[in-house]
């Protein structure tokens, strides 16, 4: 279900420059299978389920539908955090936060089929996720975010224009971000723009992803 001619090809597309993140903590407020359903139909093709505080057991069963759907779509999906997880769910591929399993040991969990994200932080953070072969970086939070509790401090756009020439890898700008920040975010050198609350909270959400998604055109 990996986009490209290698196994684990991060996809780069332009419609892959918009990675959503469907993170459960919404689940009660609006259907995260809807709000997938309507990604799609607004050209969306990378996707993470994010699930900070379900029992792997109730992460699995709340996280299946998504992942058929997206598969159904053809939608790259990852899963965040958990290499069990994204291997019961045989999503395409796994994102590491600094406080997950180590690249190394995750890839022989995961196989090499699976792609590996990392979430980054610091330009050394970058240096080492790079030499261990990660296959593409989060880099955030960019902006104040009320998603992730307890976030690193915010690196803003000029955290982002250091780091780009530290790594080839694709680098996803990450946290607090919307339609009208991406222009500058590109121009600083991300390859996409990854968002979660933008898109979970806006009330017309068809039309919040389509200005998303016009940003890449
Ligand atoms: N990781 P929103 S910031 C999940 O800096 C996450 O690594 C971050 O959500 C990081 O678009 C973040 O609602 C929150 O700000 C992203």
């Amino acid at each position: 279900m990996t986009a490209g001619n290698s196994p684990r090809a991060f996809p780069t597309g332009i419609f892959s420059r918009f990675y959503l993140i469907v993170d459960n903590s919404w689940a009660s407020r609006c259907s995260l299978l809807e709000v997938l359903q309507q990604a799609s139909e607004a050209g969306v093709k990378l996707v993470q389920y994010r699930n900070k505080t379900r029992s792997m057991k109730q992460a699995y069963e709340a996280a299946l539908a998504l992942r058929r759907v997206a598969a159904e779509r053809d939608m790259t999906f990852i899963v965040n955090d958990r290499c069990d997880l994204a291997l019961a769910l045989e999503a395409d591929g796994v994102h590491l936060g600094q406080g997950d399993l180590p690249l190394l040991l995750a890839r022989s969990v995961v196989g090499q089929k699976m792609l590996i994200g990392v979430s980054t932080h610091t330009p050394e953070q970058v240096r080492l996720a790079t030499v261990d072969g990660a296959d593409y970086l989060g880099f955030g939070p960019i902006f104040s975010t009320r998603t992730k509790a307890n976030h690193e401090p915010v690196v803003g756009i000029q955290g982002l224009a250091g780091v780009r020439s530290l790594t080839s890898l694709p680098i996803i700008a990450i946290g607090g971000i919307v339609p009208v920040s991406v222009p500058a975010l590109l121009s600083a050198g991300a390859n996409g723009v990854a968002v979660a609350s933008a898109i979970l909270d806006a009330v017309d959400r068809p039309k919040m992803l389509a200005q998303f998604m016009a940003q890449f055109q």
